[in-house]
């Protein structure tokens, strides 16, 4: 062990001119061209104070009064998610490549019907994936199991109104048709899709991964003024016949929009 840090000491020594060099020009090249920036949707006004969230990095940090932030280097695809009172919660899922040049993103003001199911990022499956899944770099967090349930109020004033459920973010699906649009690179296998039940009836499968994917609620399945339910099943590998492998999956903001 010693002998380790000996040889990292060197390491720094002599790097050290020149690191010197890279971070005092970078400084300055990431104040002037490559500051991210939350605004508002509508106004296109900055938003301060934002909550601005890598799961993955078990970072996060917060917009100054401009509205900027920075984030380090990214390696691969990840979520990042965007928290601010009186906002609705934001998610995006990004790569290297996106985060390489200034992000601005916009969040939107909340509505009073809104609610808010999950604010947090969570995993459906078994920790058992590969890492040419979709997004497999970015897992994170351990399992909560192949499935997520949660139970939520909905006001009866919601029945006049469009409802759906908004997934914020989600990485990880290996069906066939992500495979076939190159979200992941699993040559041999591929998964049925999750699965979304509302108060136990199914309203879709999720084939793709990606952001903002909105599902319709069918006013019928309702139920005003009490509790109801939205359960999201994982997929499975339907390769795998000798065991159940449930295709690992992330997922950052649920909440329930009416228009
Ligand atoms: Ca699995």
């Amino acid at each position: 062990m010693k002998k380790l840090v000996i040889l990292l000491g060197f390491t720094i020594i002599f790097s050290a001119p020149s690191f010197a060099a890279t971070v005092s020009g970078g400084v300055s090249k990431v104040d002037l061209h490559n500051t991210n920036m939350v605004v508002d949707a509508s106004t296109k006004a900055p938003v301060g104070n934002a909550k601005v969230s890598l799961p993955k990095y078990n970072y996060s940090t917060y917009t100054d009064n401009n509205g900027m932030f920075n984030v380090g280097k990214i390696k691969g695809t990840t979520i990042m998610s965007v928290e601010k009172d009186g906002y609705r919660p934001f998610s995006l899922t990004i790569n290297d490549k996106m985060a390489a040049r200034p992000l601005v993103l916009g969040i939107q003001k909340s509505d009073v019907s809104d609610v808010v199911i999950e604010s947090d990022m969570f995993h459906l499956g078994d920790d058992n994936f590969s890492e040419d899944s979709s997004g497999a770099g970015s897992f994170r967090l351990r399992s909560s199991g192949p499935f997520f349930s949660k139970t939520f109020t909905l006001n009866r004033d919601v029945l006049a109104s469009k409802n759906y459920l908004v997934i914020g973010s989600i990485i990880g699906i290996d069906t066939l048709m992500a495979r076939s649009m190159g979200q992941n690179r699993i040559v041999n296998s591929y998964a049925s899709p999750p699965e979304i039940y509302f108060n136990g009836s199914k309203i879709a499968e999720i084939q793709l991964n990606g952001d903002n994917q909105k599902i319709k609620i069918p006013n019928n399945l309702i139920r005003p003024d009490q509790l109801n339910e939205v359960t999201i099943k994982a997929g499975r590998n339907l390769m795998q016949t000798a065991y159940v492998d449930y295709d690992d999956i992330e997922i950052a903001n649920l909440s329930i929009v009416s228009e």
